[in-house]
């Protein structure tokens, strides 16, 4: 793509116009370090419009990492016998959550694997009795990630005002989704979402990066997160994990990921952006940050034997995946933690959209994005 054209899009970008399919294509083609630098710069200032210099935080806690299920790209995937299991109780998660919550932290995520205990048993109340006591007691707002739920069970969660559900699609390919989550429903996962949302929650997507997707999958991940209008949309480098499938894919470069990261911000200029701390650790945090993310995920305390998801050890027990630690790096980039207050309010403001969107959508019914429509 010519200089010309670059800055055209970025230009049109920083005044509210969003790449097109096909300018999101160009941009996620681009290689040279100069250009990537300049897509980065900009996602930064598309960033700065809305959010100022302020940054979110949310606090990690893997309650359990069990699961019955075999994704590829997971070291928790049921058969891996390398992969430490283990689950908090009631009493060990309330304890975690109220250290993050003294830390600073803006959000509580509570995630676990599709555990047999809880989604075979139906034992959801677990869930349920976790939620409410993290609520109550450090009086944050709570994202549960528990993979596919069913819609009653979720509609129990936002009756809970359980404030946000995470569920990744990991592509938006549905040829390709099958080789990763193997042996599980593409459309149930996104009609999940959807539930969760019309339900009144906020809802996460994400993708992961360097699975054999191609740029035009890439670009229509963030086409669909886009068009979806997910309260939060992430992109992760594949971790090749021991034991698994995947185990011998090559690293993706973190190139690709912070380009990703730029575009999503370019293309939902006003929405929450991750930079995890779960695929680099805290050396990886500026770089992310870099990109225009503005949501610092995967704060683990150390010493609770917890694990990470995609790094199940790294910077965790020497405290490096802590509030401390994050704030030193950002302060060095002029940038700072956002008052509990400004989170609150972006939510808030969310919320309402979506029960107005909703509301219109009920009476003007549209297509969810399906790339087959987009050719
Ligand atoms: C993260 N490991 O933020 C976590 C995780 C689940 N809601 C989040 C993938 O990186
Ligand atoms: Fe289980 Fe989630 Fe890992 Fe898949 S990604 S194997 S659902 S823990």
């Amino acid at each position: 793509m010519s200089q010309h054209r670059l800055s055209d899009i970025l230009l049109k970008a920083i005044q509210g116009v969003s790449p097109s399919r096909e300018e999101t294509i160009q941009l996620l083609s681009l290689e040279d370090p100069a250009s990537i630098q300049l897509v980065m710069s900009t996602a930064q200032k598309v960033r700065r419009q809305h959010f100022g210099n302020r940054l979110f935080m949310y606090g990690f806690i893997y309650l359990s990492t069990y699961c019955r299920n075999h994704c590829a790209f997971c070291f928790y995937r049921k058969t891996n016998k390398q992969s430490p299991r283990y689950r908090k109780n009631l009493a060990e998660v309330e304890g975690i959550a109220c250290g993050l919550a003294d830390s600073g932290v803006h959000l509580i995520d509570l995630t676990l694997g599709e555990d047999p205990l809880i989604h075979d048993t139906g034992n959801f109340h677990i869930l349920f009795q976790m939620i409410e006591r993290v609520k109550d007691e450090t009086g944050l707002p709570v994202m549960i990630s528990p993979g596919v739920v069913s819609e009653e069970i979720l509609q129990h969660f936002a009756e809970m005002k359980t404030d946000w559900y995470a569920l990744y699609q990991e592509t938006h390919n549905s040829v390709l989704f099958k080789k990763l989550r193997i042996g599980q429903s593409f459309e149930d996962r996104n009609k999940k979402r959807n539930a969760a949302r019309r339900a009144g929650m906020l809802v996460e997507d994400g993708i992961l990066l360097g699975v054999g997707e191609t740029i035009s999958d890439r670009a229509d991940s963030i086409m669909a997160m886009k068009q979806n209008n997910v309260d939060q949309a992430r992109a992760m480098s594949l971790v090749p994990q021991p034991e698994t499938p995947a185990a011998d894919m090559p690293c993706p470069s973190r190139m690709i990921e912070c380009l990703c990261i730029a575009v999503m911000r370019l293309a939902m200029p006003d929405r929450l952006i991750p930079a995890s701390l779960d695929v680099d650790g805290i050396k990886g945090l500026k770089m992310r940050l870099e990109a225009g993310a503005n949501v610092i995920t995967s704060i683990i305390p150390p010493n609770n034997r917890l694990a990470g998801v995609s790094q199940s050890v790294l910077d965790i027990e020497q405290g490096l995946r802590t509030v401390s630690e994050v704030k030193k790096v950002i302060t060095a980039m002029g940038l700072t933690i956002a008052g509990g207050n400004v989170y609150e309010s972006w939510m808030a403001k969310r919320k309402e959209m979506t029960a107005r969107r909703e509301h219109l959508g009920s009476l003007y019914p549209s297509q969810t994005y399906s790339p087959d429509l987009h050719p």
